[in-house]
């Protein structure tokens, strides 16, 4: 990771803000308008000036096409439900108030169908559970964790999306932390939404598809 977490734009940070405040639990509509100014942008390793003149400190963007489990690809999937060649995109952004907000758009999949999705902490590989548990900014002493104390979309990065009728579907989520480098590296597609119950939290069913998105 060759940026720097320096921070600039501080008009931004009050957006931002704003944004994090409906985030949590995927789909937490932030301003759209941001996503679509961003799209497109490269990942060159410097701060980069959004339209508006403010300024956003890209942690990742990822664009990624789905392939075989044991092929070796940067997104991987293990289920029918997500079919080989469909793709991911990832954008994840810091901002100045030392939040993070993310955002997945998926296209390909099953049309009109409930997926979950979080940020784990490993890499994908050939088996499902390579990549690891969720990412938790308070780590759960108790793993797996299930509990809502710890596996919450404040503490964890939840991206549930239900795909339309064509089979495209995404998300965003804003957390008020950063995850410490090098210690959050995927998404997991889960096979449905996830589960907020006192023993179940944070469960979403099987693992069907993994990209590698090393923050
Ligand atoms: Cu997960």
């Amino acid at each position: 990771m060759p940026l720097t977490r320096t921070f600039f734009g501080l008009a931004l940070s009050v957006l931002l803000l704003a944004g994090c405040n409906n985030g949590g639990g995927g789909g937490g509509g932030y301003d759209e308008g941001n996503d679509d100014a961003a799209e497109g942008a490269e990942s060159d390793g410097t701060n980069r000036e959004e339209s508006d003149g403010t300024n956003l400190e890209e942690l990742a963007s990822v664009s990624a096409t789905f392939e075989a489990a044991d092929s070796g690809a940067d997104a991987l999937t293990y289920s029918e439900a997500v079919p080989e060649g469909s793709t991911i995109d990832v954008r994840v952004v810091a901002n100045v108030a030392g939040g993070t907000d993310f955002s997945i758009r998926l296209d390909g999949l099953e049309p009109d169908r409930d997926y979950g999705a979080h940020v784990h902490t490993d890499p994908c590989g050939p088996d499902p559970d390579d990549s690891g548990p969720h990412y938790q900014n308070r780590e759960d002493p108790e793993q797996p964790s299930t509990s809502p104390r710890f596996a919450n979309p404040e503490n964890e990065v939840w991206l549930d999306f239900t795909t339309d009728s064509d089979g495209a579907g995404g998300a965003q989520a804003g957390v008020t932390w950063q995850p410490r480098e090098g210690e959050a590296n995927s998404v997991v597609v889960h096979e449905h939404h996830t589960h907020t119950g006192p023993d179940d939290s944070g469960t979403a069913g099987d693992r069907l598809a993994c990209v590698n998105v090393p923050l």
